[in-house]
């Protein structure tokens, strides 16, 4: 394929633990093609500066070290990142920094990347950065995109790449349904393997299947099966304590016979004492190396759109999903999403839609709305059914009476529209097929980057209009498209905006950094809070979850220098800096909104 416009075919899973299933080898390719049309940076500039060091690290120090981890993991296995940074695609991203950077390139970088082979050496590697004090940071794949990728938080630090070497399916197990992972098995790759294998199982993935399954359970990411809630879902843990020791979490903690794994590490979360699986979720205290997930045995399904004329039918929208919710007469977690994405998720660029500066007119996504399938609207709202046919007529009739209510509502299956419409990919997603469909958000502006808001609102339509006004004022303010995508549960939404920026454009990424920092401040000042964020926020989002003057913070601040003493294991990451880090001018708060210096400045080689 490479013949149509002289690229490379992209990297299969058959050559590469990250690459795309051959199922999708042509998709990715076009996908590629598509975006890389509108790119005007080059792949790569040469660097301004040298190797980052890590803080506190002299040249000399860093080499001594360096060639010391070469020999615990030979040469092949440690890498010195002084090359040119090369930002690539989703199918071939950096571990060197971060892909979607929103401040200088090669602020948010790495001093050097290593791909321990087995948990035996990753205790190595933390053993050495305890030995040299230098800061290590673990990626599964790095595919947190729009959470800070691959970067460290700490310019310098050395990122444990996992998922290189550690990708194997461990387990697969028919009848308790569940899986065993290492870190670098994405949902495209356990997906496969299921296929492979033939079993009646699904997997449970998000709306891109590129990213680490442990790594994207660790940070609370979420699916659409009715098994998406990532975190409740896992069952049992291996983790790499920042002293080397190794620990194993639920029932796994208890040694099987003859020197086996536990037969119910992957049958009974909680097991007995403590429930400590949660402080090495969104945290810094332990690098997980084995994490089982609970499967949900194949169903069928049926998926379909609703579309709301007004924009003002939020409120009754978001009241009538919760009891349906609640009553879990709806399926799994539901989006409802803006107008303005049906254009997005076309793929095509906002120079079609919008002449000009500043963002889309509601004008403007009326009028291009005309020519899409489901017409001129302002709201639509993908569910989906599960069960035998007669179970997901009658969950449908209940759905469909609820939300009738509102005037103007339409109702589509995926026979009612186009292959080309997205409702097909959602209806595989929310099967738990892992693809690609969603890349086509970044087609919007060139050089395109996208960066996650995510706070959580109450599911109760006045709430969720009081967020929704406050995150659309932001977006006005600072000239930015709003993109929301609703993820509704019975209680609770986890309003996601994706903001998306022009890499290039120095002045759209301080705006996106403003953006953010001011919609988490007012955001919090309301009581709404995020459930995950990027690296450069995380200082800011941690402490605006201030109860009792800082009480949690003060906790996990404990148990950080209780179990990471020299401060080498992901310093900041999720807000939370070890001691030796702490009061030294490497926090970001609200007001940090130009970031070119990262922390105290090592000094360049
Ligand atoms: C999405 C959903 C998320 C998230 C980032 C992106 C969906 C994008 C519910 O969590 O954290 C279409």
């Amino acid at each position: 394929m490479a013949e149509h416009n002289g690229l490379a075919p992209v990297p299969s899973l058959d050559e590469l633990h990250s690459g795309a299933p051959n199922r999708l080898a042509r998709e990715a390719w076009e996908a590629r093609s598509r975006l890389f049309s509108h790119r005007s940076l080059p792949i790569s500039s040469p660097r301004h500066h040298g190797i980052r060091l890590p803080p506190d690290t002299s040249l000399e120090k860093f080499e001594e070290a360096i060639t010391a981890l070469q020999g615990k993991l030979g040469n092949e296995n440690v890498k010195v990142n002084d090359k040119a940074l090369v930002d690539g695609w989703y199918l071939e991203h950096p571990n060197t920094h971060d892909a979607f950077h929103l401040v200088d390139q090669e602020e948010l970088v790495c001093s050097a990347v290593v791909f321990p082979g087995s948990t035996e050496e990753v205790q190595q590697v933390v053993r050495w950065a305890n030995q040299y004090e230098i800061p290590i940071y673990p990626i599964s794949i790095g595919r947190n995109l729009g959470y800070g990728g691959a970067a460290p938080r700490v310019p310098g630090s050395v990122v444990l790449d996992l998922g290189r070497r550690m990708h194997q399916v461990l387990s697969l197990d028919a009848q308790n349904a569940s899986c065993v992972v290492e870190p670098g098995v994405t949902y495209f790759k356990l997906y496969e393997e299921v296929q492979r294998r033939g079993l009646p199982l699904w997997i449970d993935t998000p709306d891109l299947g590129g990213g680490s399954v442990l790594g994207n359970a660790i940070d609370r990411g979420v699916g659409y099966t009715p098994y998406g809630d990532h975190w409740a879902n896992h069952c049992g843990m291996e983790v790499v304590l920042p002293n080397g020791e190794l620990l194993r979490t639920g029932m796994g903690a208890m040694p099987g016979p003859d020197g086996a794994d536990n037969p119910t590490w992957q049958s009974f979360q909680h097991a007995f004492g403590p429930s400590v699986d949660g402080i090495f979720s969104q945290s810094n205290f332990g690098i997980v190396t084995k994490m089982g997930f609970h499967l949900m045995p194949a169903a069928e399904s049926q998926s379909y759109v609703f579309t709301f004329p007004e924009d003002d039918d939020f409120e009754n929208i978001v009241d009538i999903i919760r009891p349906l919710a609640q009553q879990r007469i709806l399926g799994n977690i539901p989006q409802l999403r803006h107008a303005i994405q049906e254009l997005n998720i076309t793929g095509r660029p906002k120079s079609d839609f919008h002449t000009g500066p500043g963002p889309l007119t509601r004008e403007d996504v009326t009028a291009a709305s005309k020519n899409l399938p489901l017409g001129p609207c302002a709201w639509v709202f993908y569910g989906t059914q599960y069960g035998p046919p007669e179970s997901i007529k009658a969950q449908l009739d209940v759905v469909k009476a609820a939300f009738s209510r509102i005037p103007g509502s339409c109702f589509f299956l995926p026979e009612d529209l186009p292959p080309s419409h997205y409702l097909h990919d959602r209806a595989k997603v929310c099967m738990g097929i892992p693809l690609l469909r969603e890349l086509d958000w970044l087609n919007w502006v060139p050089n395109c980057a996208h960066l996650f808001f995510s706070p959580i609102a109450p599911t109760r339509g006045r709430d969720a209009r009081i967020i929704h006004d406050i995150i659309t004022a932001a977006h006005k303010r600072h000239g930015f498209d709003l993109f929301p995508t609703l993820c509704v549960a019975g209680r609770e939404i986890h309003y996601i905006a994706n903001v998306l920026y022009d890499r290039s454009d120095a002045d759209a990424k301080r705006r996106a950094v403003k953006l953010m920092r001011e919609m988490i401040a007012e955001c919090a000042a309301h009581g709404f809070g995020e459930y995950r964020t990027h690296l450069l926020f995380a200082d800011q989002v941690a402490r605006t979850y201030s109860w009792g003057d800082q009480a949690l913070m003060r906790f996990n601040e404990s148990l950080k220098d209780a179990l990471d003493p020299n401060g080498i294991l992901a310093p900041g990451r999720n807000g939370i800096w070890p001691k030796r880090f702490r009061g030294r001018g490497w926090e970001l708060g609200a007001g940090d909104i130009d970031m070119d210096k990262i922390g105290p400045r090592t000094a360049y080689p």
